[in-house]
């Protein structure tokens, strides 16, 4: 495992240079007078976006896909991944399962060995995009047609009595959220009545949110096509904040940063979602063509930014609080390393998003004054806050170049001689 005092020891040599930068940015934000450097460290230091335990292996495509070794083989294994990703981040403190590809024998015992490891359970994520034999009786029904938008209710019923199933297996592991990944929709035109399958799908929703525990919430995710093709029933925001609205106050919405048409403007889907109180999550990946679950921040890094500053609009000062998780697909790199990177890329949009100052863009605003906006905008996405995410990193015990600290301790080779070349995670 990777302890503190090997990620520290890493770090010495980095300090020096390290405190050199932290002064040269913070110098440059005291200048302008609107932001000071500490109450943004603090504010970066606080954050946490979960993993999930599917992106713990290598992702692929259905050409085929190609596993790095060393894989975790049980959710156990995926706790440790995650705490070795933790100690290097310092952001991330909770890991997000998927039942039944985690569907542990001994909750108690699991969150023990979780607890243990300072790892918490995120959301609960619920599965009916596939046969799985615990789910569907054994093949007595199908989720071919469908799940909660089935026209068969017995099929509809096996969907509901899932998703309880993992509010239950949540409740013992100490998770407080359940997230319906809703897979129904249809393929071809005149396959089934659009109107009908949004309202069996709204009342299996209002269903499911009356079985969940005092203090526990529950998201609807949208997405306009896969695997459905020709349509989805939660096809895109509005959809989203209607089911949200029809199952429940428990319930809102989750937005994936890939779960849009092309050119849609996410940030302004943001505001809307959180002006209506309806804004539950988010799912970090980033895209070029659709939902192509690459690198947060590697393909749009101005996007992320422009969501961070809606976001941090609306929790007044910081992002509110709201489940927050990456969600990619590590089909050539290691997954750890895509990881890190995606950690780094939503904490420097975060960053870049507090030192925006507020008051002289409200003050253009109210002016009209669309070039001295984009100015304050553009000043603060262009401003070097690196050594802002780096030092609440080292103030977490993580590291101060998590990537190449993260090659130095070899975690990945040790975890092929400990679990084999050709392991391979559960999971897509
Ligand atoms: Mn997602």
């Amino acid at each position: 495992m990777i302890d503190r005092e090997r990620v520290a020891e890493l770090n010495q040599p980095l300090l020096a240079d390290h405190q050199r930068d932290l002064e040269h940015t913070a110098g440059g934000l005291e200048r302008s007078a609107a932001v000071q450097a500490e109450g943004v460290i603090r504010t970066l230091a606080a954050f946490s976006v979960a993993a999930p335990s599917w992106a713990l292996g290598t992702g692929g495509t259905r050409f085929g896909r190609f596993p790095i070794g060393g894989e975790p083989r049980t959710t156990e294994e995926k706790i440790d991944d995650v705490r070795a990703l933790h100690a290097l981040t310092g952001a991330n403190r909770s890991i997000s399962l998927h039942v039944p590809w985690d569907d542990p024998a001994d909750p108690e015992a699991l969150r023990e060995y979780a607890t243990t490891g300072g790892v918490a359970f995120d959301a609960m994520n619920s599965n009916t995009f596939q046969d799985n034999p615990s789910t569907t009786h054994d093949g007595k029904v199908s989720f071919k047609f469908g799940s909660l938008a089935n026209i068969d209710p017995g099929v509809r019923e096996a969907a509901i009595e899932h998703n309880v199933y993992v509010i239950e297996l949540g409740v013992r592991l100490g998770s407080r959220a359940l997230t319906v990944w809703l897979p129904d929709g249809t393929n071809h035109p005149g396959q089934a009545d659009l109107r009908g399958q949004f309202e069996r799908v709204a009342e299996g929703l209002a269903r499911i949110h009356d079985r969940l525990p005092d203090g526990w919430k529950m998201f609807t995710e949208h997405k306009p096509y896969e695997p459905a093709f020709y349509s989805t029933v939660n096809q895109d925001w509005g959809s989203s904040l209607l089911l949200a609205q029809a199952a429940g106050p428990k319930a809102s919405c989750l937005v994936d940063l890939g779960h849009h048409l092309p050119n849609a403007n996410i940030e302004q889907v943001v505001s809307r979602l959180a002006m209506v109180g309806r804004l539950g999550g988010f799912h970090f990946n980033d895209s070029k063509y659709g939902d192509d679950d690459l690198t947060t921040g590697s393909i749009q890094p101005y996007q992320l930014f422009l969501i961070f500053c809606e976001l941090v609009a609306s929790g007044n000062g910081r992002v509110p609080d709201l489940a927050y998780m990456v969600d990619q697909s590590h089909n050539l790199k290691d997954p750890l390393e895509d990881l890190i990177q995606s950690t780094e890329a939503i904490l420097l949009a975060y960053a870049q998003a507090l030192v925006v100052d507020r008051g002289t863009l409200a003050a253009a605003q109210d002016d009209n004054d669309p070039a001295l906006a984009q100015e304050v905008l553009q000043a603060a996405f262009r401003t070097d806050v690196r050594p802002l995410v780096a030092e609440a990193r080292r103030r977490n015990g993580g590291a101060l170049a998590p990537l190449s600290a993260y090659r130095s301790l070899a975690y990945r080779e040790a975890r092929i001689a400990e679990r084999g070349r050709h392991t391979v995670a559960t999971g897509l």
